[in-house]
């Protein structure tokens, strides 16, 4: 049988969507080992388990031909220096893309590939980010005070491939410097 078209809002300011199937929250245990600053973390984890970033998803078949799409909100907030963020995947199916609309905040996608070219791309209200295939993305929050909220929106059958940057963390990392924020190289790595 034949999908009908459908559509649901995201009444702006609110950004929550009319429509919602799945509801993700994620806390600060679930990015265990990917802050720099472990003795941070884990001051942090023992006073509280804190929300970091929640995602509302518009259920789709998980097939190619359809597009997967929601709403991410990344909420304010550092461990030690470095800015709340999202846990952040390659695709299962490496050659698909994302296409990430910014609604609300500001904050940066954080990108690589598998061969260790990265790119570090400005996220504020308005801004439409493409992430092509075989980049890896992660979102961070640098509002102080402002949740960062993106639309976003990827094909059904790409997956979530959370295991290959959780060994070593992402190449790039965002942190609060003297003048704000500051793109540094993990150090972590090499
Ligand atoms: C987004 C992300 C969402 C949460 O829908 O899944 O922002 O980030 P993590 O999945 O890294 O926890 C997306 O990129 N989907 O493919
Ligand atoms: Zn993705």
């Amino acid at each position: 049988m034949i999908d009908l078209p459908f559509s649901f809002t995201i009444p702006l300011p609110a950004v929550i969507p009319s429509r919602i199937d799945n509801h993700i929250k994620r806390t600060l245990s679930a990015l265990k080992g990917q802050f720099l600053d472990e003795p941070a973390f884990n001051k942090m984890l023992l006073e509280e388990d804190k929300l970091i970033y929640e995602v509302y998803e518009i259920k789709r078949p998980e097939v190619e031909g359809e597009l997967l799409m929601g709403i991410s909100i990344v909420h304010p907030g550092k461990v030690g220096n470095e800015f709340f963020m999202t846990k952040g995947h390659f695709h299962s199916v490496i050659e698909t893309s994302e296409i990430y609309y910014t609604l609300k905040g500001e904050g940066y996608m954080v990108m690589e590939t598998p061969e260790g070219e990265t790119s570090v791309e400005p996220l504020s209200p308005g801004k439409v980010l493409y992430v092509p295939p075989r980049w890896a993305h992660r979102s961070v929050c640098t509002s102080r005070q402002e949740d960062l909220v993106t639309f976003f929106a990827y094909p059904g059958n790409a997956g979530h491939d959370y295991g290959t940057i959780e060994k070593t963390g992402f190449r790039k990392l965002v942190v609060d410097g003297e003048k704000g924020p500051e793109i540094i190289d993990n150090p972590r790595i090499n």
